[in-house]
């Protein structure tokens, strides 16, 4: 069958009090999920297979309906998250006005997390629940030999299938899926603001986290992990392409420091030059594991700190003292890794502004390149909103309406026991321009800047992100300029 898999562009996505100049950045990053599934049907299967990112230039929906249209394809699969419902819907809607389109299938983390509501919507024929490459080559087979989509494991084509229990894995190795094929996408085009002005491009070489934060639905993943040598196997064939920026985006790098230390010996072993970044927890971090990572080419650590109070971090179960962040970002600094803090605004122990000044001063004292502050939206199937809804300070309906019918006047609900949006809102703009408008950080950042586009890109950027009126320039843009 002729398979098309696209990406939404993102015209609705769902107010969830992020900058814009941080919602703007997600549009630069490749639709890797998309790229593992699209590979995997070509390596296992006789199916034909084109990948759409209609975020990249953002496509109107008649230009979408064109581009879909001219690859004539049968199958129709769509990635979705769930603050990007609006445009899933929409762009089911524009698939099916293409006459070649005979089913359309969802996936993704939204379908992951709701896949009743999902195959509920209108024009959907089915919904796959966590990994999608086994279950969406079932579901070409048998829509190929004229079958009906049910019971096959991962997979809801009517709502009153049964919800998969567990998500399919092809493998519980990560060594047995196929290399991704980056060249599915026009990979040049995707970059890093924060990144050096390469080819940029993401890889995930381990699945899940055992930790259990509140705010965060990973943890009912089951955590596996890729070896170095398929992890440097997949480095290196980007490296023959030209990319020279990777951020892996396991959900926490450093489970153990032993699976590190083993991926940088590979990479230092056979002499991969690129720059890399990694999302840690700072648990456990020493500087002979740092020193190492900076040899073997790790140019950027990204944090996800939320808070800079024991009582903060123990709400949100984030299981890290103050005592052993403030030792990671110190060991960073002295090593030469640059880093990300994620900090969260509006949590259920922020109960005053002088309890979010404390954490925006915090988030300064603690000296790290970038932060990124986002004003705190639980969403549902996580521990944080159901512990919301116990103490009524979250209600579900909106999010079920919207699931069920997705609107794009749909406001997700913040943390507002103490707070009123407008009041996050402001802090949370106070919070971008406490830290970006500091001398250290203006002086440190030219310091860095390699080559005029660079310097533009960056300075689009951080605009951006203190006005919030000044425009995106387009991932085209930044490649044209490149
Ligand atoms: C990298 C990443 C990003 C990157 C890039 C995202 C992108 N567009 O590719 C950036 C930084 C831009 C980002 C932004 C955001 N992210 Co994010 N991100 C991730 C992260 C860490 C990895 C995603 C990834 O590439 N995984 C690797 C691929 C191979 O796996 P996968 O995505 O799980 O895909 C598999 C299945 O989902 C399925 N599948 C996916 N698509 C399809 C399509 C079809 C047809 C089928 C059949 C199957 C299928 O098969 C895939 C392959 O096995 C995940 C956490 C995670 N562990 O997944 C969060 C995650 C996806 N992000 C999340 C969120 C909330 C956001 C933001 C809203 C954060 C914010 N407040 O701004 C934004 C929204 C972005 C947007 N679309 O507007 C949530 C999504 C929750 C949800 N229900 O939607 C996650 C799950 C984190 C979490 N635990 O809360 N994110
Ligand atoms: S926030 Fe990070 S460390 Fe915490 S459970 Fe989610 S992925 Fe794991």
């Amino acid at each position: 069958m002729r398979v098309m898999l696209v990406r939404p562009p993102a015209h609705h996505t769902v107010e969830s009090e992020v900058p814009e100049a941080v919602s703007a950045e997600n549009l630069s990053y490749p639709p890797l999920a998309l790229m593992a599934i699209a590979t995997f049907l070509k390596e296992k299967s006789h199916h034909e297979v084109a990948i759409l990112d209609a975020q990249l230039d953002n496509l109107a929906y008649d230009e979408l309906e064109r581009r879909i249209a001219a690859f004539q394809p049968e199958v129709i699969g769509i990635t979705a998250f769930t603050v990007q419902l609006v445009d899933v819907l929409k762009t089911v809607q524009a698939s099916r006005r293409v006459p070649s389109v005979k089913k359309v299938v969802i996936g993704g983390p939204h379908v992951s997390d709701f896949p009743r509501e999902c195959v509920a919507l209108p024009g959907v024929d089915a919904a796959v629940k966590g990994e999608g490459q086994k279950p969406l080559l079932d579901l070409c087979n048998i829509w190929e030999q004229g079958g009906e989509a049910r019971g096959i494991p991962g997979v809801m084509a009517h709502p009153d299938d049964p919800v998969p229990e567990q998500d399919v894995y092809f493998s519980n190795n990560l060594d047995d899926y196929p290399l991704t094929d980056r060249t599915l996408v026009d990979y040049q085009r995707y970059y890093d603001v924060m990144g050096g002005g390469g080819i940029f491009t993401t890889m995930i070489s381990s699945r899940g986290c055992p930790y259990r934060c509140t705010f965060c639905n990973t943890p009912r993943h089951r955590y596996r992990v890729m070896s170095p040598s398929r992890a440097c196997d997949e480095i290196e064939a980007c490296i023959k392409l030209g990319i020279t920026e990777i951020y892996f985006v396991d959900d926490t790098f450093n489970i153990t420091n032993q699976r590190v230390m083993d991926l940088c010996d590979e990479i230092l072993k056979r002499g991969l030059k690129f720059s890399w970044t990694v999302r840690f927890r700072v648990k456990g971090m020493n500087e002979e594991l740092l020193r190492k990572m900076h040899a073997a080419g790790c140019g950027r650590i990204q944090f996800g700190v939320e808070q800079g109070t024991e009582e903060g971090l123990l709400r949100l179960k984030k299981d890290v003292t103050v005592r052993e962040i403030e030792h990671a970002f110190k060991l960073c600094r002295k090593v030469g890794i640059r880093t990300v803090a994620y900090f969260m605004i509006g949590t259920p122990t922020e109960r005053s502004r002088q309890d979010v000044m404390d954490t925006i001063r915090y988030s300064i004292q603690l000296d790290p390149d970038f932060v990124m502050f986002n004003v705190l939206t639980p969403f549902p199937g996580t521990t944080l909103y159901d512990e919301g809804l116990r103490d009524g300070v979250l209600d579900l309906n909106p999010w079920l309406e919207f699931m069920r019918a997705p609107r794009e006047d749909f406001k997700a609900q913040v943390w507002d026991e103490h707070f009123s949006r407008a009041e996050l809102r402001d802090m949370l703009n106070h919070a971008y321009r406490r830290f970006y408008w500091r001398p250290t950080f203006v002086a440190r950042n030219l310091l860095q800047i390699r080559n005029p586009q660079d310097f533009l890109r960056k300075a689009n950027a951080g605009l951006r992100m203190l006005k919030p009126d000044v425009p995106r320039s387009t991932p085209a843009q930044h490649a044209e300029s490149r």
